[in-house]
């Protein structure tokens, strides 16, 4: 199995960082259950009551801040300190866990809790303290024009053109922990197959966009994906 790819990309979602502690979006008890997504988790809400968005994302900070990595994060950077190939990871989670677990080649296609980003001028402050409508940018020193980094509904993904790039040259993709039902993210795994990909998806349950994937790997990433590894490293 050494020698079989030569490009492997992850697609990680919220069931990756579950057994790190986190709520997922769509699961009993996930992280909207208090608040309406139209309220939280639309560009529209943002622009009419920024206070109350930078509210509900500052007190998600602390929780994120403390949270660690488990097997299935430790695992992907693993396979890329052993594999011979180049293992990219598209991650829509806004945590940091890839990060905290020493992975590399991380793409954040739906933004960063640690972020905030210039609605004035793009730029980007890193930063686990409170983001408020109050905060001036560094860069331009305009103020209620910081933004939480975080892609909202009705705004575009970041770095779509590596990711464009990736799913047309990967020989893997592998998905691991998400629902499958938030485009464009929904549809990596049609592309990637559609260029010549083997698919993976693990989960916990049967998601719906089965029908693009070869195989299915149901149960825990951080049980399952460990496993993997070690048979890829074989
Ligand atoms: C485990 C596990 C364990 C648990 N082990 N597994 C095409 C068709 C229809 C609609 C659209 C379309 N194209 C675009 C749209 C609109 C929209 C969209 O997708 N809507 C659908 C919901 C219908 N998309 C957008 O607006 C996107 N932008 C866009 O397309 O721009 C172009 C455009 C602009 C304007 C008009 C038209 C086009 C932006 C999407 C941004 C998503 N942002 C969020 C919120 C961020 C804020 C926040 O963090 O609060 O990102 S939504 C939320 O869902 C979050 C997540 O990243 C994302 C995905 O969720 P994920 O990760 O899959 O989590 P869950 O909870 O759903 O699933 C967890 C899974 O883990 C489950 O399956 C469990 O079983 C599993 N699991 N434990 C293994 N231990």
């Amino acid at each position: 199995m050494r020698d079989r790819y030569r490009k492997i990309v992850f697609l990680t979602g919220a069931g990756i960082s579950a057994e790190s502690g986190l709520a997922t979006f769509r699961q009993e008890n996930g992280l909207w259950n208090n608040h309406r997504v139209e309220d939280v988790a639309t560009i529209e809400a943002y622009e009419k009551n920024p206070d109350y968005v930078h509210n509900f994302y500052n007190q998600m900070k602390p929780e994120l801040w403390k949270a660690q990595p488990n097997p299935a994060h430790l695992a992907i950077t693993r396979l890329q300190q052993n594999y011979p190939a180049e293992v990219h990871i598209i991650t829509q989670n806004i945590d940091t866990l890839h990060e905290k677990a020493n992975s590399k080649n991380i793409h954040h296609i739906h933004g960063q809790i640690n972020q905030a980003v210039c609605l004035n001028c793009g730029q980007i402050m890193e930063t686990w303290g409170e983001v408020t409508s109050e905060t001036v940018c560094p860069q331009c020193h305009v103020s209620s024009m910081m933004k939480p980094n975080i892609v909202f509904f009705g705004e575009n993904l970041l770095c779509m053109d590596i990711v464009d790039e990736l799913l047309h040259h990967a020989d893997l993709f592998i998905s691991v922990g998400t629902s499958g039902v938030v485009f464009p993210a929904a549809g990596f795994v049609q592309t990637a197959k559609y260029y010549g990909a083997d698919t993976i998806e693990f989960n916990m349950e049967p998601t719906s966009n089965n029908f693009y994937f070869d195989k299915h790997i149901m149960g825990k990433a951080g049980l399952t994906l460990p496993r993997f590894v070690d048979d890829l490293l074989q």
